[in-house]
């Protein structure tokens, strides 16, 4: 048995310098040393080997099949290696040629947007305020002088989760929660930037669309007070020769309310279809605040005063931007997004 071994070994050893690839040597050694092979079944030969022998002749034996493992392990480590050295030569890398370009994202134009406008409120000295975008039925209509039955609920056709509680139909909720929070301290000067929400879908109404509402409560605040401050942010947002013109409107939780117009960011105000031949395009709605809701949030209305406006980001950014359908906003087409 030893001998007929060692002649396997032997063979092995001529022979395996000459075997070049994986599979054949895999071949050889199922061949030799797979569970029918010529070493496997010399070694089961071991059983008929007498006693006293075996335990020598099976240990010389064991020794043989691991040597010859060994050597089937050797080549096959040698032939990886030769493969990898061949590669690394025909696959010479270049490392003078430019490297792929690794596409950055942007900020949404929605959120652009609405950067830009909180950053023309801060420097006016107000703050950020942000809120629930589900919310008490009290916060969204009551607190706003929006009874349950009142016809101004008919305008914000809502998201109700139950009776009580709705998804908001404006970002006023967290002015009112702002109120509550900081009354009687003054002054209350913030705008809220955020998603609403109402049961419409249009070219120009989506379910979902984002405000940026304002308020500014103090002693004195006046109409006037209300003009500069919108003046100037539009200004800012469509440039310094436009026009501006209030006309008056109704809002619940506004006295006076008024809707702001600028001449139209298109023809300059000669008339054209962005602005229906008319040479003006409504950017926001505004109003001081009526007495009731500055009550509701923790104010006297007899010792304080205060201006709230609201806009709505895609209707400004459509302005801005010439967009003419709102959907594009929400399709995230990378041709459309990469623009901005
Ligand atoms: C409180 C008091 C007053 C917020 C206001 C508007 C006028 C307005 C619309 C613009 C287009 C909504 O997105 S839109 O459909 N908003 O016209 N919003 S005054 O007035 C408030 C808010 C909170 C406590």
């Amino acid at each position: 048995m030893l001998e007929k071994l060692e002649l396997i070994k032997s063979k092995v050893e001529e022979n395996l310098n000459n075997i070049n690839s994986i599979s054949n040597l895999n071949d050889l050694k199922v061949k030799l040393l797979g569970r029918k092979g010529e070493v496997t079944l010399l070694l089961r030969g071991l059983k008929d080997i007498p006693a006293e022998k075996r335990s020598e002749i099976g240990k010389i034996a064991n020794e043989v099949k691991i040597e010859l493992e060994k050597l089937f392990m050797e080549r096959e480590e040698n032939i990886k290696q030769k493969a990898l050295d061949i590669r690394l030569k025909e696959e010479e890398i270049d490392v003078t040629l430019p490297g792929l370009p690794i596409p950055l994202g942007a900020k949404h134009p929605l959120t652009q947007m609405v950067d830009e406008i909180k950053d023309i409120f801060i420097g006016l000295g107000f703050t950020v305020a942000e809120g629930p975008e589900i919310e008490l039925d009290y916060y969204n209509f009551e607190a706003l002088n929006i009874p349950r039955e009142h016809p101004a609920r008919d305008m914000q056709d809502s998201f109700y989760i139950s009776s009580d509680i709705v998804l908001r139909t404006h970002t006023s909720p967290v002015q009112v929660r702002t109120m509550e929070e900081l009354a009687p301290s003054l002054p209350v000067k913030i705008i809220v930037p955020g998603k609403v929400y109402r049961r419409d879908d249009d070219a120009t109404h989506s379910p979902m669309f984002h405000q940026v509402e304002g308020l500014l409560i103090d002693h004195n605040i006046t109409f006037a007070n209300l003009k500069g401050t919108l003046m100037l942010f539009a200004k800012k947002v469509f440039g310094n020769e436009l026009e501006v013109r209030y006309r008056p409107s109704y809002f619940p939780f506004t006295e006076p309310s008024a809707e702001m117009d600028i001449s139209c960011v298109n023809c300059k105000g000669v008339g054209c279809r962005v602005c229906s031949y008319t040479g003006w395009l409504e950017i926001l709605g505004a109003g001081m605040v009526d007495p009731r809701v500055l009550k509701n949030g923790g104010y006297d209305p007899e010792k304080v005063s205060g201006f709230a406006f609201g806009m709505g980001v895609e209707r400004i950014a459509m302005l801005k931007y010439g967009v003419n359908d709102l959907r594009l906003f929400f399709d995230n087409d990378k041709r459309f997004l990469s623009q901005f």
